[in-house]
């Protein structure tokens, strides 16, 4: 008996890449759960990413029309698509450096716009396939190998970031909580308007060993020791809550979309020119 998500995944170039432990080959995997569930065919999906590791998640791996494009560029490409073809769902995974360093601007302006598109941003708490550089998501004081000394910056707080931007949905979660992060998958891809998910993922070759968690399972550990859901905390901001990951939804509302306002000022324009 085959397994029913083979039929996702471009099985000649299997198996995948990924270091062992990983978390790229788990987000993969509740990815095309989530699409089976939602009962999707492929041919409706457009998948846009960039340069990463976790770009290698939907490319190669995920069997759809794809877009591998250039480093921090994935948002730009994405929102091109969607323009031209907003029936699509078009869906971005890439990692913490390509959309929140290099394409920080990309993801914050998209989310203003409220452009239909759904991005999940695996963060790994560094560049994990340039061989461990420090990341705009790395925590203060965390050794690498361009912080030897340890990081003198905060970190972004991306799912925040991204909710106050105005995006229509955001949430995080990790690759421990895979039932909760398939829902959020879900929800995410069926939502109009710009939809995010930060999905805390393990790098045990790059960023765990920095940390003392030298295997996947030990970053995993940490995921499931240190959650906390947003409904048991005051303030998601809190410096307090340095070292937690605070999981959970924090944005899901109604707004206009771009695409379709753009369609609407386009003809409004048509109309008053005849
Ligand atoms: C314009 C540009 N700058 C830098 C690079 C080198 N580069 C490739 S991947 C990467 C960082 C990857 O980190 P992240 O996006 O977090 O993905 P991960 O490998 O951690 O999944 C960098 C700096 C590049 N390819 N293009
Ligand atoms: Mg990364």
């Amino acid at each position: 008996m085959q397994n029913k998500l083979l039929k996702y995944l471009r099985r000649e170039i299997l198996p995948t890449a990924f270091c062992a432990g990983c978390g790229g080959g788990t987000v993969l995997n509740i990815f095309c759960h989530a699409i089976d569930e939602l009962k999707i065919n492929p041919d409706d999906i457009i998948m846009v990413t960039g340069i990463g590791c976790s770009s290698w998640i939907p490319s190669p791996y995920f069997h759809a029309d794809t877009l591998h494009t250039t480093h921090g560029r994935a948002i730009a490409f994405a929102t091109g698509v969607k323009v031209m073809k907003p029936e699509k769902h078009v869906i971005v995974i890439a990692g913490d450096g390509d959309l929140a360093g290099i394409g920080g601007n990309h993801l914050i302006h998209a989310a203003r716009r409220n452009v239909g598109i759904t991005v999940f941003l695996v963060n790994n708490y560094i560049y994990g396939m340039t061989g461990g550089q420090v990341s705009p998501t790395t925590p203060y004081s965390v050794k690498t190998t361009t912080t030897p000394y340890g990081n003198a910056e905060p970190p972004f707080k991306i799912a925040e970031l991204v909710a106050a931007a105005g995006a229509s949905y955001s949430a995080r979660w990790t690759t421990y909580h895979i039932f909760q992060l398939k829902k959020a998958m879900k929800d995410a891809i069926m939502k109009k308007g710009f939809s995010f998910v930060e999905i805390c993922s393990q790098c045990p070759t790059s960023y765990g060993k920095n940390v003392g968690k030298r295997e996947g399972i030990d970053q995993l550990k940490d995921f499931r020791d240190n959650s906390i859901n947003l409904k048991n905390v005051s303030d998601s901001d809190n410096e307090g809550n340095d070292g937690k990951y605070i999981i959970g939804k924090l944005a899901d509302r109604t707004r206009q979309e771009f695409t379709d306002n753009l369609r609407m000022i386009n003809s409004q324009f048509a109309e008053a020119e005849q």
